[in-house]
């Protein structure tokens, strides 16, 4: 397994699971495996999809949390108010819906940066972790769950999302009971606990 140093960490004994302090009542949990079967508590809870913005559906994670959502998810996005022809969403901001028959309660949808296309990819990946944050508080989510925004079609590099990825939840320290990350792929699980362990070590 896995294991982090230079910060405290706690194991829970789970395949891979290990979670970082990110303030006394909030911890930062990094494991591996499938998001679409994450959930705490089925009603404070809540997973982000990494989307597109027209916001209905596509390959990749938005794949698979539809296809376990069921068709209801889709009609709760076709609600969600166009900002303009096509886009429900805009890259870096965030919208939610109920989780339907996933055992989350709730779907934080937010698009990322298309890596090679975007200006400041930096921003928007920030922009993006930052208001799915910030949605989550808003309706009393206690605990939220992660995958790598734009890491997959999307084409941004493992090192450089995972700083953004972890600094921008270190922002949100004390406002949450959990933040997990939930990964797929062994490299990308890595490339977390390394920066995590950077980024949280102080
Ligand atoms: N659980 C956890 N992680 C997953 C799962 C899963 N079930 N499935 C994939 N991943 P991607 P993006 C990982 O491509 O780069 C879609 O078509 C995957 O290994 O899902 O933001 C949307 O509709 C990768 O590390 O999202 C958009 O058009 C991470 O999730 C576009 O892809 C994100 O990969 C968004 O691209």
């Amino acid at each position: 397994m896995a294991r982090a140093s230079g910060v405290s960490t706690i194991s829970n004994g789970g395949d891979g699971v290990i979670r970082f302090p990110l303030s006394p009542s909030s911890s930062l949990v990094i494991q591996k495996g499938d998001i679409t079967r994450w959930f705490v508590d089925g009603s404070t809870d809540a997973i982000v999809n990494p989307a597109n913005e027209r916001m209905l559906g596509g390959g990749g994670a938005d794949g698979a949390i539809h296809r376990a959502a069921g068709p209801d998810l889709l009609q709760a996005c076709y609600n969600v108010p166009e900002v303009r022809p096509g886009v429900r969403c805009p890259t870096g901001e965030a919208r939610i819906t109920p989780g339907f028959n996933l055992p989350a309660s709730h779907v934080i949808h937010t698009v990322g940066p298309i890596y090679n296309a975007d200006s400041n990819p930096q921003a928007s990946l920030r922009s993006a972790y930052r208001n799915c944050l910030i949605v989550a508080k808003d309706n009393n989510i206690q605990y939220i769950a992660f995958t790598a925004i734009s890491c997959g079609v999307y084409g941004y590099p493992y090192d450089e999302a995972a700083t953004i990825a972890i600094s921008t939840v270190k922002e949100f320290r004390t406002d949450f009971k959990e933040v997990h990350f939930v990964l797929f792929l062994p490299d990308l699980y890595n490339e977390w606990l390394n920066k995590a362990n950077e980024v949280l070590k102080d």
